[in-house]
């Protein structure tokens, strides 16, 4: 098992590599999409939290991410003595209408194929995706962790609808700020199962040629629906229906423990334990969480309602080999809220997988 670090665009730094590699990361994975432009934050540094409006403006449609982009990220993480395991996130501005099965949907399949196609020749081995059509919405941020530490969580259900113009929630038409926001239709679950389903069998054979693995996040906040549209993975056994839907060694998982965690249904550990033992996951983000949506609240990594060193013992009983990251932490009272908590998370998973047995 390997350690690594999520960082967000404007992170991708030879500090911030440095930093993840005195924590004791070996592992980066790159968000390259930027969640922060045009929206209105708490701070550039934590999570995205965002409006009604979302994180803010999607990219450029027209500019992919080009193979020298992905090479020189790969090649920055490399100098400073890291691998780089994943991207995390499609740019909803690059296949928002796979996920709303809109008039772009062949254009935007061919965005993500020509992306795959150009992370495996950049050598980057998984694609972390979230199938979701209203993102990741809905959460608070508050003095929730120990100490009064900010974090992230749930106070209640988000229902108000996605106005047309969103995706994912960013605004992936600009023009929809300037006008009365009108309601995007609200999918069903079979509907948002088959989009799914012809992503994948569209996406997987190019994918697997290429030698870039496809890992699915489950939803977060993990409610039955967010915004007025229907979530694919909010129960643990969902993510057996994704494996299943195609056997292509390429359908993988981002593990997520804590989003799994907040689901209402399922045992965590008899969870980790299924699909670990399927040689199944990509790699797995790792943090804590208290209570279950709709009102849960995600913790310091030692905190919560999740024993963290069971769940390594898990995995490692079940041969897992790849990269955790800490997913989020909460931030800390300090000069650097965000790498304070991300250090003390990594100190902690450091020594977990240390004291496993016959690593
Ligand atoms: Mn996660």
């Amino acid at each position: 098992m390997k350690l690594g670090l999520g960082l967000y665009r404007h992170m991708l730094t030879p500090e911030n590599f440095a930093f993840a590699k005195q924590a004791g990361a070996t592992h980066i994975v790159a968000h390259l999409v930027d969640y922060f432009r045009g929206g209105n934050h708490v701070g550039p540094d934590d999570q995205p939290t965002g409006t009604d409006w979302g994180w803010g403006l999607a990219g450029d449609p027209e500019q992919l991410w080009t193979l020298e982009e992905l090479k020189a990220v790969r090649s920055n993480v490399e100098a400073a003595g890291l691998k780089l395991e994943a991207i995390e996130n499609f740019d909803p501005a690059h296949w928002h209408d796979v996920l709303l099965d809109g008039p772009k949907r062949s254009l935007h399949i061919e965005n993500v194929k020509t992306i795959v196609r150009r992370m495996g020749e950049a050598g980057i081995p998984i694609m972390g995706y979230n199938f979701s059509i209203a993102g990741v919405a809905g959460r608070t941020k508050g003095a929730y962790a120990r100490g009064s530490a900010p974090a992230v969580g749930m106070e209640g259900p988000y229902d108000l609808p996605m106005p047309k113009g969103m995706a994912w929630n960013m605004v992936v038409d600009p023009a929809a700020l300037r006008r009365p926001p009108v309601p995007e239709p609200t999918a069903t679950d079979a509907q948002l199962w088959s989009r799914l389903q012809r992503f994948l069998d569209d996406v997987l054979p190019v994918a697997e040629k290429a030698g870039v693995r496809l890992a699915l996040h489950p939803d977060d906040p993990p409610m039955p629906s967010i915004r007025g549209q229907p979530r694919l993975v909010y129960q643990p056994q969902m993510y057996q229906r994704v494996i299943d839907l195609n056997p292509s060694p390429s359908n993988a998982l981002e593990f997520c423990v804590g989003s799994l965690a907040e689901m209402t249904e399922g045992d965590i550990y008899d969870v980790v334990d299924q699909y670990s033992r399927q040689h199944r996951l990509g790699y797995v983000h790792l943090r804590n969480v208290r209570d279950k949506v709709p009102n849960y609240k995600e913790t310091f990594i030692d905190d919560g309602d999740v024993d963290i060193l069971r769940v390594l013992a898990i995995l490692q009983r079940n041969g897992f080999e790849g990269v955790i990251i800490p997913d989020h932490a909460p931030q800390m009272s300090c000069a650097a809220p965000w790498h304070a908590g991300m250090a003390y998370a990594l100190g902690y998973l450091k020594a977990g997988i240390q004291f496993l047995p016959n690593r």
